[in-house]
């Protein structure tokens, strides 16, 4: 079979005549048929290969640096957050121990300060776009924190302090539940977050 006659570019010809008159005709659709018979074939091929290759390593490392520094701008507190409380889980219930030196504002409007700091029972409070950072761990077995409202979720492990931070700007209640299921209390082991 003759060469296809066509007004497509050289590559176009180069493929059909060699597909057409070997490949086909042979049923053999091998790298070796290929190679050595359509030589203009393999390299274009191999251009369009390369160049996929290229295309998505630099879409999949461009999502990829863009995610990571968006992971690491989440998980860093601002710099108005210098106070650190500590969340400790228990079965089935929180304490949140502020610092020496907080002052709390509770929802009857009185500030207290705490000189020494202060334990409070499944009570969080906070004033409205106050940072704080958060030492989250657990005395017994696993537990999680979760306040479904704010997007906040993080394990409570013993032995092991996990690091987040929290800035609410808008007052209200916000409950805090735990969602690793650690006993027969789980059910009860809800807290509330304040927000003055
Ligand atoms: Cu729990």
């Amino acid at each position: 079979m003759g060469p296809v006659q066509s007004d497509t570019h050289d590559w176009d010809r180069g493929w059909n005549s060699c597909v057409r008159s070997h490949v086909l005709r042979d049923y053999q659709i091998s790298r070796e048929t290929t190679e050595s018979r359509c030589p203009l074939m393999v390299s274009r091929t191999h251009a369009i290969e390369i160049l996929s290759i290229l295309i998505t390593s630099v879409v999949l490392g461009y999502i990829g640096v863009v995610a990571g520094i968006n992971l690491v701008a989440i998980d860093t507190p601002p710099p108005s957050a210098t106070e650190t409380i500590k969340v400790i889980a228990r079965t089935f219930y929180w304490t949140f121990q502020y610092p020496n030196g907080s002052s709390i504002t509770y929802p009857n409007g009185t500030t207290i300060t705490y000189a020494n700091g202060t334990t409070i029972q499944n009570y969080l409070y906070l004033k409205t776009g106050q940072a704080v950072q958060l030492e989250v761990v657990s005395l017994d077995v696993a537990h999680s924190l979760f306040i479904y409202e704010l997007g906040i979720h993080i394990d409570a492990i013993p032995g092991h302090i996990n690091h987040t931070w929290i800035e609410v700007d808008k007052p209200g209640t916000y409950r805090i539940e735990c969602t690793q299921f650690c006993g027969t209390g789980h059910y009860t082991m809800i807290g509330k977050l304040v927000v003055t």
